[in-house]
């Protein structure tokens, strides 16, 4: 599955913690677009789509969520509960973000601008999707 965790360096001291994000370096894209949810709540689940080219890097800054992620063929489900931890998606992998904590703060880095055209948010036309490839 095109995913992976990405522990990133805490320059951490007396004062307490700092990690750097460089384009490229800890990112392994172009950042072109930083969003963050917040103020969620454990009943809703959010996600249930695919992107046809983004890839993007989830990291939660407070809290913790599961990712479902499902690439078709296989599910795997991931606890993000650290900021020192990165979740990178690549394209066309389902995802789905499930039992937000109180508090929860999820911050998204996105290889692309948004562009809802990219989105699939059909499971079926996913599996189409994937089967054309
Ligand atoms: C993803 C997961 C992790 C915009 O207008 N611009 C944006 O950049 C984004 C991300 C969203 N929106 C609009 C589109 C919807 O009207 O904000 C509304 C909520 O978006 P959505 O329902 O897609 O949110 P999530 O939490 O289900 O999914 C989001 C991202 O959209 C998606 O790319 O991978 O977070």
């Amino acid at each position: 599955m095109d995913c992976k965790i990405l522990n990133f360096q805490n320059r951490k001291d007396d004062r307490g913690s700092l990690i750097v994000l460089e384009n490229l370096k800890e990112v392994p894209f172009e950042i072109k677009r930083v969003y963050y949810i917040f103020d969620t709540d454990p009943k809703f689940p959010r996600g249930a789509h695919a992107h046809k080219n983004l890839e993007q890097i989830l990291i939660m800054m407070c809290g913790s969520c599961d990712i479902v992620l499902d690439n078709g063929k296989k599910k795997k489900k991931i606890c993000l509960n650290r900021p020192d931890v990165g979740l990178y998606i690549g394209k066309n992998i389902w995802r789905e973000m499930k039992n937000f904590s109180y508090g929860a703060k999820l911050l998204v880095l996105a290889s692309d601008f948004y562009d809802e055209k990219e989105y699939i948010r059909d499971y079926n036309e996913f599996l189409k999707v994937l089967n054309a490839k």
